[in-house]
């Protein structure tokens, strides 16, 4: 069958080749799932700090009203769960990890990988390439509102281009690393890297 043109960059909501963007084994939902490996924490925003670190060291601190304060970023991006579902579309507002970045006065990354920590011990490892760019958010919104706790409310990493699990729910620390350390799901049998597209779910894919 050939592909219809359509640019990818140029598609209108719930229009187009769908199927174009749904990756290998996995399935649309309209729906919006919750997968947590644990109980949702309880929001308390005058205790919420967001920290990024190389290894032990500071590098930036933020707090709610600072975090909120900064240059804030909108995306409509699609995401894909590695329990098959994906979902198109999806719209958030957040802090870019390149504005991370800026705020803690740095050009760029310094270290190749990171290790994000989550409120409730949750982990994830990812490149830090994959963050800059445009690539990442840390995102307090979703479709207009407020980020609910089930999703990760207050706020959640969001890397639309790889795994949903690498999307870490109730973020609170971004630690740069010189070595790639394996995160929660990274060390239980899941892919190091997990890109949907070359369909990364289990180590030795
Ligand atoms: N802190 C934390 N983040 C997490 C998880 C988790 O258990 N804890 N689950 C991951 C997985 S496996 C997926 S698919 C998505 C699910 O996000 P959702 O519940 O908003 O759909 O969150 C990811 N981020
Ligand atoms: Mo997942």
């Amino acid at each position: 069958m050939t592909e219809p043109p359509i640019s990818r960059g140029f598609r209108g909501r719930g229009r187009g080749d769908q199927s174009a963007r749904v990756p290998p084994g996995q399935h649309l939902v309209t729906d919006f799932p919750v997968l947590s490996a644990g109980p949702t924490p309880e929001p308390d925003l005058s205790g919420w700090r967001f920290t990024l670190e190389d290894g032990d060291t500071p590098l930036g601190a933020w707090s709610w009203a600072e975090f909120n304060a900064l240059p804030q970023t909108d995306v409509v991006v699609d995401i894909h769960c590695v329990t098959t579902w994906s979902k198109l579309d999806t719209e958030w507002r957040g802090v870019s990890f390149d504005t991370l970045l800026e705020a803690a006065g740095l050009s760029e990354p310094p270290g190749p990988f990171t290790l994000i920590h989550c409120d409730g011990g949750y982990t994830t490892n990812v490149p830090s390439e994959d963050l800059v760019d445009g690539k990442a958010m840390v995102a307090t919104l979703y479709d207009g509102e407020a980020l609910h706790p089930e999703h990760g409310g207050p706020a959640r990493l969001l890397v639309p281009h790889l795994y949903f699990w690498k999307s870490a729910k109730w973020v609170r620390r971004i630690q740069f690393l010189d070595e790639e350390q394996p995160g929660f799901w990274e060390e239980n049998g899941y892919h190091i890297y997990g890109d949907p597209w070359r369909e990364q779910r289990y180590d030795g894919d």
